[in-house]
């Protein structure tokens, strides 16, 4: 497994920071140290090469570029018409589609963006509800878009943890949505794209793929592509894509007005010519064979963490993972997620609590911890140190349920130890 290329500078890597701002500096500086030491779980986290930090950090930054290439409010867009054209023309062929925008600032903005182009206010909108595993925006009722639009939610089933295709056609036909969205946030299965783009053929919906969890995984070939089966795709750029903080709506050509419209000058102002052009970067990365090695040790990293913690008696929904994700229900435990995740932390183990499908509990304080492998797998950790890691949540949780601190504090030395011969971009060595 081939980590991003290690930062060359040690230690001090901002030196006009630390000279204007100490404050700030020393701010990132612990940021730095914290995530050089810790093992990073969240699987919607990761770590972006030297190269994706650079371009992020570029001069592109200073350019206001409202509009498209060759159509834009402001002059002086020579080159930044040829940065967002290589973005785009990247995204398109890495992911095989007609149309890319790579405008959105992130996730939620994208999504938004396809309600505008898609939907009135009021319109009737389906997604699998939050606690299932979806996403705010995919029509919950704390969302701007649960709220302004009309959200019918659909679940996995009780049994089995994985989604009901007969109840979401039987949904779909009844309420006639304007959109359904598939995809999520905490979902361990392989997502049914054709399945999904059946239901919304029937029901006269566009559908809307939300990939933003698994991006990289369709780009390395580690789970299937929507691109034959969705009307749009929606996804963030930061998470197992391994670009910036970001996003990119893509689309058949029929689309392509639309959505373009929805985002400039229907949702957004100018984009961020600095986060485009490190999206550009990492779609070039994500091009490249070592990244298909990358997307499959991602998920070999995944299944057998899943396996080593169904041998500590860890309880999955739905039994495993195919993907990055696993999600833990600590019921059987007897320790609330909450608890676990904060007590993981205290360990330098770094996840979040989470609701299981048919939580008993309170979002806030739910049952579940959700766990992920792209960050530990970009620092060039395999399928042997699999067993470690679920040694050590298996302490961790088991310490959480017994106020045990020593043994926290002990399981966040031998992470640092593991962690120091896994160096990441950016951060400093041990
Ligand atoms: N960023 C998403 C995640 O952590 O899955 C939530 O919006």
């Amino acid at each position: 497994m081939t980590p991003p290329a290690a930062h060359k500078t040690p230690a001090h890597q901002h030196p006009a920071l630390a000279a204007a701002d100490p404050e700030l500096a020393a701010l990132v500086g612990v940021e730095e140290r914290l995530q050089a030491d810790t093992l990073r779980l969240i699987p919607s986290e990761n770590y972006v090469s030297s190269a994706v930090l650079e371009a992020s950090g570029t001069v592109l930054q200073n350019k206001y570029s409202e509009g498209y290439p060759g159509r834009r409010y402001y002059e002086g867009q020579q080159n930044i018409d040829q940065v967002e054209r290589l973005a785009v023309a990247r995204a398109k062929a890495l992911f095989g589609t007609d149309h890319a925008n790579v405008q959105p600032y992130s996730g939620s903005p994208a999504n938004l963006a396809v309600y505008l182009a898609f939907a009135e206010p009021g319109d009737t909108v389906m997604g699998m509800a939050l606690p299932m595993g979806g996403h705010l925006t995919h029509g919950w009722g704390v969302s701007a878009t649960g709220k302004w639009f009309r959200g019918v939610q659909y679940a996995v089933r009780q049994d089995t943890g994985l989604v009901d295709f007969d109840a979401v056609r039987e949904l779909a036909l009844k309420e006639r949505p304007k959109l359904i969205f598939c995809g999520g946030t905490a979902l361990p299965r392989t997502i049914d794209f054709a399945a999904f783009a059946e239901i919304a053929r029937e029901s006269g919906a566009v559908l809307v793929a939300d990939i933003a969890h698994i991006a990289g995984l369709i780009a390395g070939g580690a789970h299937p592509s929507p691109v034959p089966h969705a009307d749009v795709i929606s996804t963030t750029t930061h998470k197992t894509l391994r670009g910036p903080r970001g996003a990119m709506l893509l689309a058949r050509e029929e689309h392509a007005k639309a959505i373009d419209k929805a985002v400039f000058p229907g949702l957004q102002g100018g984009p961020h010519n600095q986060t485009t052009a490190a999206i550009a970067v990492a779609l070039h990365e994500a091009a490249q064979p070592s990244f298909r090695d990358y997307a499959h040790a991602v998920v070999a990293n995944a299944q057998a963490l899943a396996d080593a913690l169904l041998a500590r008696g860890f309880d999955l929904v739905s039994g495993g993972t195919d993907n990055h994700l696993v999600l833990m229900d600590l019921t059987p435990k007897d320790v609330p997620g909450k608890v676990a995740a904060k007590a993981l932390d205290r360990a330098g183990i770094v996840v979040n609590y989470n609701t299981v499908p048919y939580d008993a509990r309170k979002p806030f304080d739910p049952s579940g911890v959700r766990i992920g492998t792209p960050s530990l797998t970009s620092r060039g950790l395999g399928t042997e140190h699999m067993a470690t890691v679920a040694d050590w949540i298996d302490r961790g949780v088991r310490a959480a349920g017994s106020g045990d601190e020593d043994a926290l504090q002990k399981i966040r030395g031998e992470v640092a130890e593991l962690m120091a011969a896994f160096p990441a971009p950016g951060l400093p060595r041990a």
